[in-house]
């Protein structure tokens, strides 16, 4: 396979983390390599508890019930496949903050607490209040790797972006009028290229993108069972149409980026 010119925006990514000198970098680790682990365990039969609730085309989403003293923390998997991008695209435009008010249908205010390195940084977010729950808030370091190990068969590359709740002592939980909601995220994507019966250059249409997202939230307080499943059943579905369609758009006349 003959690849295009490709662009490069920071060297250091995948090739061996800054972040690595840092106190929350045990952490990081541990949590990315676990969370990929989980990523790629299948939902299998419907026979281990996940439950199909979205299923448009090529997306798919699952979900356990699960509550912990009365309050939904329902795991969340989703699966998808679009067309035209690399695994790092999708990856890059999910990390970077200076999009995610573009994509993020629920953002209020997202602040940067600490760029610990190019490829992780600590996020304070402000959630739009959505009815009838009160406003939440999320502080998460976030973290994008190239994965190298155990990549399935046909895989060109991988790349993932982890996101997990942190503390910081000058913003503690549930002090102003948000309630912080603890989470942890990964975004999974694979890139799989079309072969090529001859040896010319790659174009867009030869990419496939698998995406896996999972999700975890602990909504920090009470909020009725039922109001959240409704909640979380229509925002997941818009979240990642709306996602990928926007990578999709901001790729499509820029040179691939692997
Ligand atoms: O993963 C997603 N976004 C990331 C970047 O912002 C990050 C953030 C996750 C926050 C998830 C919050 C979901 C709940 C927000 C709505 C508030 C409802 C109040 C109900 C009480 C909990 O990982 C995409 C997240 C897509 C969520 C639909």
């Amino acid at each position: 396979t003959v690849l295009p010119e490709t662009v490069n925006i920071s060297e250091d990514f995948g090739t061996g983390s800054q972040a690595k000198s840092h106190p929350l970098w045990p952490n990081i680790d541990k949590v990315c390599t676990e969370q990929l682990r989980y990523a790629r365990e299948g939902v299998g039969e419907g026979g281990n508890g996940w439950q199909i609730f979205a299923d448009e085309g090529e997306m798919k989403m699952y979900k356990r019930e699960e509550e912990v003293n009365g309050m939904v923390m329902d795991p969340l998997k989703a699966c998808h496949v679009v067309k035209g991008v690399t695994a790092r695209e999708m990856c890059h435009y999910f990390f970077m903050p200076e999009y995610r008010n573009d994509w993020e249908t629920t953002l209020e205010e997202c602040t940067i607490l600490e760029k610990i390195s190019s490829d992780a940084f600590v996020f304070l977010q402000t959630h739009k209040r959505v009815w009838p729950a009160s406003q939440r808030d999320a502080l998460f370091w976030s973290h994008m790797r190239k994965i190298t190990d155990g990549l399935e068969e046909g895989t060109h590359d991988s790349w993932v972006v982890c996101n997990n709740s942190t503390e910081r002592e000058e913003y503690p939980p549930n002090s102003g009028k948000c309630i912080r909601i603890f989470l942890t995220v990964i975004l999974v994507c694979q890139t799989v290229i079309e072969k090529k019966p001859d040896n010319s250059p790659i174009t867009r249409d030869d990419l496939t993108c698998k995406i896996t997202y999972c999700s975890v939230v602990n909504p920090g307080g009470w909020a009725p069972a039922s109001a959240l499943r409704a909640i979380y059943k229509r925002e997941y579905p818009k979240f990642l149409k709306r996602y990928t369609g926007y990578v999709i758009d901001q790729c499509k006349d820029k040179p691939i980026m692997f």
